[in-house]
């Protein structure tokens, strides 16, 4: 009640039209993602995410983070992590995130995540925690560290999402589980105390959101795999990447089509057809007779070529530590200023005293 009187005065002051062009200024969606510094990032990691959140920015309002909170949840040597997140933040730009167009900071210089994360936790059912299949995964790979931070990391990531009320979350498919989850904390949430969050929607590529892994194609390529020749990081030198190809696992027949049961010829096809633009159709026709060797070479060149100007940027980059600084202390400032408003907000529903 009271907000729509505030709004009718607003209205009065400012006439129809002026209302109806702030309006549409409003409605410019706004994206989020964020990505982990657990080590250089991957051609999985790019298919799936970060090459999408480029081309967004021309069109959305962005915010892109470096999720270093997320990455405490495994045990990390202490200046590899401070190296890793440097990098990671390079990396982002390097991709093509222009910190003029879209806000892009580091998780743990903005207060307001591990702030609303405590909060949401509190609205986490221990049974949806548990059905994590990261947790689980991970759980397993790190028996011997299974802490709560592994499990609560769910509530992290939804606090990270709702203090920038976004409309879309560009992730790979192996998160659309915590996005799931996040959408349940916002109907619990806004079902307990009104309309405080905005519902968000995993935005997740038709083609490229998983890529498998080089020597396992029934596994996710991930860039914590102990076999480097699983992966290709972006940053890889043409012949590693194009040899990494070469050494691909596929199968014992010779045709390059995309069917069930041929997982590692499928992954070089999906990888090979993002980076080209190229159907599947299209593949198949100009690589018929050929064979998987010559398919793989051109993988491998396709592959190469599409990542050189991101290792030059991220070269270049390095070389300027102080306009990294620069950029994420700016970004760490914008990102505060946005979240503060969520999390003021939060507080005061949930019943906190205001200071
Ligand atoms: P780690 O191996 O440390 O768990 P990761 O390689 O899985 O890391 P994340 O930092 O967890 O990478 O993910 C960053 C983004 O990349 C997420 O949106 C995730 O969904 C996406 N992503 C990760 N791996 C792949 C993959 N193999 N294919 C497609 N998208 C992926
Ligand atoms: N959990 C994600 C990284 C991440 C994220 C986020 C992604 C942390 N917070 C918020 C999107 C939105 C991962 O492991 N890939």
């Amino acid at each position: 009640m009271k907000e729509e009187k505030g709004l009718k005065e607003e209205k009065d002051m400012k006439g129809d039209k002026g209302m109806e062009e702030e309006k549409k200024q409003e409605r410019k969606k706004v994206i989020l993602s964020g990505i982990q510094p657990t080590g250089i990032f991957t051609l999985g990691n790019y298919i799936g995410a970060i090459r999408n959140w480029g081309t967004m920015q021309e069109e959305y309002h962005c915010a892109y983070f470096v999720a270093d909170l997320h990455s405490l949840t495994v045990r990390q040597e202490p200046a590899a992590l401070r190296r890793q997140s440097l990098e990671a933040f390079a990396l982002l730009l390097a991709c093509g995130i222009d910190p003029e167009k879209s806000l892009v900071f580091i998780q743990s210089h903005v207060h307001s995540h591990a702030e609303l994360s405590w909060i949401l936790s509190c609205y986490s059912p221990f049974g949806a925690l548990s059905r994590m299949t990261q947790f689980k995964d991970k759980s397993a790979r790190h028996a011997d560290n299974v802490n709560a931070g592994l499990f609560t990391y769910p509530a992290l990531m939804a606090a990270d999402i709702l203090l920038y009320q976004p409309d879309y979350v560009p992730v790979g498919e192996d998160q659309r589980q915590h996005l799931e989850f996040t959408r349940d904390i916002v109907e619990h949430f806004n079902g307990i105390y009104g309309n405080v969050f905005r519902m968000p929607e995993a935005y997740i590529p038709k083609t490229g959101a998983r890529v498998m892994s080089l020597q396992d194609p029934t596994k996710k390529m991930s860039k914590s795999d102990t076999n480097p020749n699983a992966f290709i990081t972006i940053l890889d030198e043409p012949n590693v990447i194009v040899n990494k190809f070469r050494r691909a696992v596929t199968d014992s027949e010779t045709e390059v089509c995309f069917r069930e049961g041929k997982d590692g010829i499928n992954n070089l096809m999906t990888i090979y057809s993002v980076i080209t633009g190229l159907s599947f159709e299209q593949i198949e026709k100009d690589f018929a007779g050929r064979g998987y060797g010559d398919f793989k070479a051109e993988v491998g060149d396709a592959v190469a070529e599409k990542l050189r100007p991101i290792r030059e940027n991220f070269a270049r980059l390095m070389q300027d530590k102080a306009y990294l600084e620069q950029q994420y202390r700016k970004g760490a400032e914008k990102a505060a200023a946005i979240s503060e408003r969520t999390l003021a907000k939060v507080k005061k529903k949930v019943g906190l005293l205001m200071p």
